[in-house]
This record gives structure tokens, C-alpha cells and sequence, in this order.
């Protein structure tokens, strides 16, 4: 029987009762709350929603601090639930005051009739489930109890404000204010000497107005932080204009955007771009005023790579230092410790110039921090401020505060939230935790919230839920579990996503570190809000995979697992080659798979520049072969690596891995000679072979005149190009050179059979396919010539081999075969480490500047090269600010990138 059946159904405010029963209670009457709410009764559930406040309105009730408003343009920030509701009010601003956002819910509340089912002036003191009930009881401060049965947590991300961790608060004989709770009565400031700590995004829309305000004010800064101009007025035209051209198309593009604003993806990196044309754009985006905008439309690497974030941070700086006259002010605004964008850049109105007038004064905090607060004002280090006014910008205990600090929460088996939080949030989707049934989150941590739209991510987390809940009801289940499977395969997918941004290279709200003694890690998902929503799509379309459902009168059900094991990136690349319906490439035939690769090719990232490149050809066995030669822009000599390309023995060519060529030149510092050895069918076996050993051969003899160094060179390869750089090995061994002094075996083909477990795991779904396989086997070599050593090299003599790095992907049909190559080169006495990919496929290292989770497999592919010759890292080149994850200690065959 449904629950809204048995239970007392909620009506009225809950002032004076002791007990009710409800279906479901929702803590918060802010954007989530109240959409939570309406959706909730139009789903014929009975619900309340407990706000501790006196009217609805969530963070926009409470953060009422001169100059509060939204950073996001209202056009987007609004409920889009309702068509109706969006023809019916109409935004006065490009971006809101907190005044006109606290009307808009307020009208919405009232236009939904929604206030007779919230419970103002309410806390929730206590939260703990019923296991034998499947029911959660909540205790409120007024001691009265409600019995739900489901818990949701409505609450915001930024909600919980966090202490000012500076002595002496108390003694302060003046006004003390915190922007997060500021006063509802007009708080005077005329003439008063004022101090305002902090300068996150409350602190830099205040302190213009405050200055305006006040006789003095001195603003006391420990970490400058990234100001753009707003630019406010009215919404721009050319957004308006795309909105109401088609409000339904508009809004659906947001939904399955990365940050729940409609802009396109930027496909141009940095380097493409000149100086001058990087400056055209970067003052087209300031003049815009629109965070998003600067945040995603300027160049392809700036939000993903330190080099390309550089220069958008350089110029921003150049802005500050063109409007704060004070050179020294100047240079003390200018954040240097973190990217830009990896903490919340704020949209300010006069920021900078305010630092002009002669009332204010900027207090580095660095240089002299705040001993203690006085009865009459502030000390540091160095000096003391007598003080009217002390306000407090100081920041919230963010995403886990609101959630974890407010009240304890007791779990299955009296565990509780707090306790299982200890090291961190740890969520599922960033809806459900394990051991908490029927309890969520809206915008939880784990989940794309305050990286996003608020209000996109608000309703798509409300959807989501209330359709599981109508769902559950519907099949007589009465109980919603995450498994602590799926929730620990979460944890590992946000930990891949956060390789995509650079959120984790900076100490914030979104990674805890503001907070003394928080556990560290970036909080919110950083895979973006359209692959989120298609995760959280595709966790139902897969039978609710990872959680647990019960009923009284149905059998349970549980399909346990992990939603995403590929890395992200790669979850894309696969989705979109899916989306494209590619046929088969074998089905194409030898011509036509040459023009699909050719054409794939001509799409992907320009490669980033290096020193040189020089294209030349070098005598084969018995015909020139073309190359490629990429030289590091460090004065030589340098050490050689020669490369042999993947395409199965019959696709690519000397330049078809341009992209990682340059990459791994970079990374190295090495010469890179890219080898276009024959295919077949018109040269088969053991054509690609000989050619790659003659190559090497010649490669090393002409070192000097290619500007390399003397003495041994190095071999690289990826896949058939893998298998040529292990055959070349063995060759050199027998033949008497060359000396080679390393082999960097990527994903490569070693055997002839096709019996491993990771040719059928992963035999279609991954690009290349099995029968892709096949077919190059057919096509470069006759079946009673494949256990030779010269293709199948794990059938040869594996003693007396350079050292090697094998790389494998944990999703390529070639995994097993490159595992055991090592193996054996091991069991052989070769020093040998192996690197294997989690979550990859087998062009995710070729596959640069795609697939950026790969970028810290090829520095840990550029370090053991390194180590080959003998020579140091080459740190000067960009990391894409990551190290290597590797574990593997030479010579030991050890797992690897876990
Ligand atoms: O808080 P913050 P916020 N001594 O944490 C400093 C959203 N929001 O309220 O960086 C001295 O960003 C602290 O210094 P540091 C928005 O998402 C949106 O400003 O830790 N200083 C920092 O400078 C935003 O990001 C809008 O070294 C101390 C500041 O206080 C989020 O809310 C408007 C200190 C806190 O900055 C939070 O913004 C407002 C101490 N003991 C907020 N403790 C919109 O525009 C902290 N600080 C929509």
C-alpha cells in the first residue's frame, strides 16, 4: 500500500504537534527544497519541508550582505521545470540582487501554494533510521518528531558558515557582521571605521559598497583570488535573443552541458592562437562579464592544463595592475598561487578600483598575519587597527557542512554520517551513501553542484529522485540502498575526473582545505553536468545498477556494480564513436580504413610545437623510407628515440602519431624519429620487420648528423608499432646492433593467438575489436608464418634485452599479450616495468590532449626513457601539472597507475 496511504498526511505548519508522519521530509526551502517539494505533492507524496529560517529563500534568505548576487546570468539561473513559470516573471538585471532572487522564490512559493506544507523557525536536531520500520525519525528543536519515510537533504552547498579561527573574536567591543548571516535591518556604517576579513566572492561583492559606506575600511586578504567585471545591466541581448528563440531547445542544451550554461565546447588550444588573437579573445571575455564564458570560450587547454591556464592568469593580471595604481596593492591583488578557475573566480563590480580610494587600505595577511582580535580592533604582526565594524567574509564549511555539521545522522546499524565522513564524503552519485537507506542528497558532495548551474543540477537531482520514488512505489519497494561497491566505484570515478581540472592544484572550498583539520579532496564532480546526467540515465536504464531495493511483499532486488570503470575522457570518446554508428573498419576495406584513419586524423588536436621538425627519408632494406623527425626546443645533442607508429601493419604512417610524437618529445626532451616503414598487404610479413630494423639500424649510425647523442638509442612503439619496437630489439641482440638502450613498448601485439582473457572481454565496444585484430593478422601475415619471433617476438629469445616499459589498457583485446610479454621478459632476466592503464583503451595514449587522463601515463612513459639514457627528467617541459602515478620500481614487474 502506498505510504502517502498509511501515513497522516502532512498539512498545515508543524508548530505545536508532537508527532507526524509523512512520506517524505526535505530539509531546506531554497531552490531544491521548493522544487522538491512541488514535485513531491504533484507525485502524491506527503511531504514537509524544515527550514530553519523564517521564509523560504535557502542561501539567498540568509547571504543579504551589500552587493550579494548571482554569478550566474539570471536567464540561467531559474527554474525551468515550468514553462508557465518562465513567461510569468521576468528578471530586472544581467545578474540578480539577492533582493530580486529572494522575491523570485518567494513567488514562486506563493504562486505553487507551497508554504502551508513548510515548517519555518525549524531545525532538525536529530536524524536516525529505523531499521525495522524502514523509516527515518527525525527529532526537531522544539522537541517534536516527525516519522518519514524518506530523508532528503535539501540544504545547499554553502550554507554552513565556517568560524573565523581568530582569537579573541568575543573581546571585540565594536559590531561584529559575517556576510553569510547578515542583519535584515539596515546595518549603518556611515562613518564608522570598518574591517572586512576575506576575499572569496562575499568579501569582493562587498567591499565596494561597504567602502562607499563606511569612513575607512580595511580590507584584510590572505589569499587574492580572481575578479572578473560583471558588467551588470540588462540580461545581453544575444543570449536573450538565443533563449527566446527556442526556449525548449536552450534549456535542454544546458541540461547536457559541462557547466549547465549553453556555450559550445572550444576545439582551439592555445597554441594554435597568436599572442594577438589569444588577447582578442580574452578582451572579448572580459568585456562580456559572464563567468562561464571566460571559464570555458577562450582556448581549448585552459581549464586543463597549467600552461594554457597560465596565460589567461598572466592576463588577468595584467588587468589588475592596469587599474590598481598602487603598484604594491597591485602586485598584493595578483593570486599567483593557484590557476585560474581552480578556486571560485568572483564577478565583482568595481573591485579593483576600489583599492584607488583614499578610505581604503589592503592588509596583505601573508606578510603579517592577524594575531588576535582586540576589544578595540585588530593586531597583526606588525601593527593594530582601532576598529568601529569587524565583518567576517570568511567562507563556509562547504558541501559536507550543511549535510554533516547541522545535525547527527544515524545510519543502518546506528553508524553515523559523521563517522563514515571522517576521511571524507563518500557518496554514490552524490545522492545516496551506503549504509543510509532512503536517505539523499540534493547536489551532495560527489555530484557536479556548485561546478554547475545551481539550478540545473537542483532539478536534475529533483527529477532523478522523485522519479525513483514514484518508481519504488510503483513496484511495492519501500527501501533504497547504495551497495558499498558501487559507492567505493564512485569514489575511484571522481578521483579519475579530478585529473581532468586543475580544481585539485589549488587549497579551496571545493577540496576542504579551508577548513582546519577537513579532509582533503576535490568535492564536487569535475566530469561536468552532461556526462553526469547520463550516468545518473544510464543507472537506471541498467536496472538501478548499485543499488539495493526492498520490499515487504516483493523479492529484492540488486544489480551490484560499478556505473563507470572507463576513465571519463574515454567514456566520451567511446560515446561519441558509438553516437557516430562508424561501421566496422575491417568492413571498410584496406583503401577505405586508410581514408577513415586519414579522416579521423585531420579532426583530432594539433599536436603542441616543438623545437623542429624535419621531414627526410633514410635507405630501408631495399627502398627509401620516409620519416618524421621531432626535436626538443633544448639545445642538443639529444638522446634518440626511434618510433614506430600503430595501425595494425596497414594503416598510419610516419606522421599519424604526430600528436604523441611532439608530446612525448616534449616530455623527454628527446629526439623522436617517427619511421614510415611498408604495409601490407602491399609488403606482408616480415616487410614491417626488416624495415624497422634497418631504420634503427641506420637511425643509430647517422646519430650525430640528426643531432642526437652519441652513443645507443632508444625504441618506442604503439601497437603493431609496439610489436616492430620489441621485434627491433631482439633483431639488434642477434644481428650485432645497434646498441639500443631502452625499448617503450606501448599496448603492443607480442603473440599469435587469441585465446587471452582480454581478447574476450574486451572484444568489441573498444575500437579496436577482435575481429579488427583478425583481420590485420590476416592481411600483414600467412598463418604458418605467425609464430615467428619477427611478429609473434613473445616466442623468441627474451634474454639479453634492453630494459623495457610495457603499457597496457586495462579495455584493449591486446591487455593480456602485453602483460605477459613483460612477464616473460622478466622471467628472462630483462629489467622491466610495467604501466597499466585502469580505465583505458588502446588509443588512449596516442590520443593527446583527448584523453587528458593519459597525460600522467606519458610522464611516467617520458621519465623511464629518461631513466634508459641515462639521463635526468627533463622537468621543463609542461606535466600537465601531474606526476607520474607509477609504482613500479625497475627491475620488478609490478602493477602499475592504480
Ligand atoms: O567564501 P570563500 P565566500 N583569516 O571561502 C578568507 C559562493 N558565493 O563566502 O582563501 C583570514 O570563497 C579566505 O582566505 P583563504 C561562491 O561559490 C557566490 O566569499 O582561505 N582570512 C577567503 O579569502 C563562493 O566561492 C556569490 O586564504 C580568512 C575568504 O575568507 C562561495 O560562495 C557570492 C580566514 C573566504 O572566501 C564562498 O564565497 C558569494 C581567516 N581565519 C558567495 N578564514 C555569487 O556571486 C577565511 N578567510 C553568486
Amino acid at each position: 500500500m502506498p505510504d502517502a496511504m498509511v501515513a497522516a498526511r502532512a498539512s498545515g505548519a508543524m508548530s505545536g504537534r508532537t508527532s507526524q508522519q509523512v512520506d517524505v521530509a526535505v530539509v531546506g526551502a531554497g531552490f531544491a527544497g521548493l522544487y522538491l517539494l512541488h514535485r513531491l505533492r504533484q507525485a502524491g507524496f506527503a511531504t514537509v519541508v524544515l527550514d530553519n529560517a523564517d521564509d523560504v529563500g535557502g542561501t539567498w534568505f540568509w547571504n543579504r550582505y551589500p552587493g550579494a548576487r548571482c554569478d550566474i546570468q539570471t536567464v540561467d539561473y531559474s527554474y525551468t521545470f515550468d514553462p508557465e513559470l518562465e513567461g510569468a516573471w521576468k528578471w530586472s538585471e544581467k545578474y540578480a540582487t539577492q533582493p530580486e532572487i529572494l522575491s523570485y522564490l518567494r513567488f514562486v512559493a506563493d504562486r505553487y501554494d507551497l508554504r502551508r506544507d513548510i515548517c519555518f523557525h525549524t531545525r532538525v536536531a536529530a536524524a536516525s533510521w529505523d531499521q525495522a520500520a524502514e523509516r527515518w525519525l527525525l527529532t526537531t528543536d522544539d522537541g517534536a518528531t516527525i516519522s518519514c519515510r524518506y530523508y532528503i537533504m535539501a540544504t545547499g552547498c554553502l550554507s554552513s558558515p565556517k568560524q573565523p579561527e581568530i582569537d579573541g573574536v568575543s573581546t571585540f567591543k565594536g559590531e561584529i557582521y559575517f556576510t553569510s548571516r547578515w542583519p535584515r535591518e539596515e546595518v549603518e556604517l556611515a562613518g564608522k571605521r570598518v574591517a572586512l576579513i576575506g576575499t572569496g566572492s562575499s568579501g569582493i561583492q562587498a567591499i565596494p559598497l561597504i567602502a562607499e559606506q563606511a569612513a575607512y575600511l580595511t580590507v584584510f586578504q590572505r589569499t587574492p583570488n580572481f575578479a572578473l567585471p560583471a558588467h551588470n545591466g540588462p540580461a545581453p541581448g544575444d543570449r536573450v535573443a538565443m533563449l527566446e528563440s527556442d526556449r525548449a531547445g536552450y534549456r535542454e542544451q544546458a541540461r547536457w552541458s559541462r557547466a549547465g550554461v549553453p556555450w559550445p565546447h572550444e576545439t582551439t588550444f592555445s597554441w594554435q592562437l597568436s599572442d594577438a588573437e589569444r588577447r582578442e579573445r580574452f578582451e572579448e571575455a572580459w568585456a562580456r562579464g559572464d563567468l562561464v564564458y571566460i571559464l570555458s570560450q577562450l582556448w581549448a587547454d585552459q581549464a586543463v592544463d597549467v600552461d594554457g591556464n597560465a596565460l589567461v592568469a598572466e592576463l588577468i593580471r595584467e588587468k589588475i595592475r592596469a587599474t590598481v595604481k598602487d603598484p604594491v596593492t597591485a602586485a598584493t591583488l595578483s593570486p599567483d598561487d593557484h590557476p585560474f578557475g581552480a578556486k571560485r573566480p568572483c564577478l565583482d563590480t568595481n573591485y579593483y578600483a576600489t583599492y584607488n580610494r583614499s578610505n581604503v587600505t589592503l592588509v596583505n595577511l601573508r606578510q603579517e598575519p592577524i594575531k588576535s582580535i582586540t576589544p578595540s580592533g585588530i593586531a597583526t604582526d606588525e601593527r593594530t587597527f582601532d576598529l568601529d565594524v569587524i565583518v567576517f567574509a570568511t567562507g563556509f564549511d562547504a558541501m559536507t557542512g550543511a549535510v554533516m555539521a547541522v545535525h547527527p545522522i544515524t545510519g543502518r546499524d546506528g553508524e553515523s554520517l559523521s563517522a563514515v565522513w571522517a576521511d571524507g564524503p563518500q557518496t554514490y552519485l552524490g545522492l545516496t551513501v551506503a549504509g543510509f537507506p532512503n536517505l539523499f542528497m540534493v547536489t551532495g558532495p560527489g555530484s557536479p553542484s556548485v561546478l554547475s548551474n545551481m539550478v540545473v543540477s537542483i532539478e536534475q537531482h529533483v527529477d532523478w529522485i522523485v522519479d525513483r520514488l514514484i518508481e519504488m512505489r510503483k513496484a511495492g519497494f519501500t527501501a533504497i540502498e547504495a551497495t558499498q561497491t558501487a559507492q567505493a566505484g564512485w569514489a575511484r570515478h571522481l578521483a579519475d575526473c579530478s585529473t581532468l581540472t586543475l580544481h585539485r592544484l589549488a587549497d579551496t572550498w571545493y577540496t576542504g582545505a579551508n577548513v582546519p583539520g577537513k579532509p582533503r579532496g576535490v568535492m564536487p564532480y569535475t566530469g561536468g553536468v552532461g556526462p553526469y546526467r547520463a550516468i545518473c540515465d544510464e543507472v537506471v536504464s541498467r536496472g538501478m545498477l548499485g543499488f539495493k531495493l526492498t520490499g515487504p511483499d516483493v523479492s529484492q532486488q540488486c544489480i551490484d556494480g560499478e556505473i563507470v570503470r572507463l576513465q571519463p575522457d574515454v567514456r566520451l570518446v567511446l560515446n561519441m564513436l558509438a553516437d557516430m554508428k562508424v561501421p566496422s573498419i575491417e568492413s571498410l576495406g584496406v583503401q577505405g580504413a586508410r581514408a577513415f584513419v586519414a579522416q579521423i586524423n585531420a579532426v583530432r588536436p594539433a599536436g603542441r610545437p616543438v623545437g623542429e621538425i624535419v621531414d627526410g627519408s633514410l635507405p630501408g632494406t631495399d627502398c627509401p623510407l620516409p620519416y618524421r623527425l621531432y626535436r626538443p626546443a633544448t639545445p642538443g645533442p639529444h638522446p634518440i628515440v626511434v618510433y614506430f607508429h600503430g595501425g595494425g601493419w596497414m594503416l598510419g604512417d610516419e606522421q599519424s602519431d604526430d600528436p604523441f610524437c611532439r608530446d612525448m618529445c616534449r616530455r623527454s626532451g628527446m629526439i623522436f624519429v617517427s619511421v614510415g616503414y611498408r604495409h601490407a598487404p602491399e609488403h606482408r610479413f616480415p616487410t614491417a620487420a626488416e624495415d624497422g630494423y634497418a631504420a634503427t639500424r641506420w637511425i643509430a649510425e647517422h646519430s650525430a648528423e640528426l643531432g642526437g647523442m652519441p652513443g645507443p638509442v632508444l625504441v618506442a612503439g604503439w601497437s603493431a608499432g609496439g610489436n616492430i619496437a620489441a621485434v627491433t630489439c631482439q633483431l639488434a641482440r642477434d644481428r650485432g646492433g645497434p646498441q639500443i638502450a631502452g625499448q617503450l613498448l606501448i599496448c603492443p601485439v607480442t603473440d599469435c593467438i587469441f585465446d587471452r582473457p582480454s581478447y574476450n572481454d574486451n572484444a568489441t565496444g573498444y575500437f579496436l575489436t577482435r575481429s579488427l585484430m583478425y583481420w590485420f593478422w590476416d592481411i600483414y601475415c600467412s598463418p604458418a608464418d605467425r609464430t615467428d619471433p619477427r611478429v609473434s617476438p613473445l616466442r623468441g629469445k627474451l634474454s639479453d634485452l634492453p630494459p623495457a616499459l610495457v603499457v597496457t589498457c586495462e579495455f584493449d583485446p591486446l591487455r593480456d599479450e602485453g602483460i605477459a610479454y613483460a612477464e616473460a621478459l622478466a622471467a628472462a632476466g630483462v629489467p622491466v616495468e610495467q604501466l597499466k592503464g585502469r580505465g583505458h583503451f588502446h588509443a588512449s595514449f596516442t590520443m593527446v590532449d583527448v584523453v587528458i587522463t593519459g597525460a600522467s601515463h606519458r610522464a611516467t612513459m617520458a621519465e623511464a626513457l629518461c631513466r634508459f639514457a641515462g639521463i635526468p627528467v627533463d622537468t621543463g617541459q609542461s606535466n600537465q601539472g601531474l606526476r607520474p602515478t607509477r609504482n613500479a620500481s625497475p627491475p620488478k614487474v609490478t602493477e602499475a597507475a592504480e
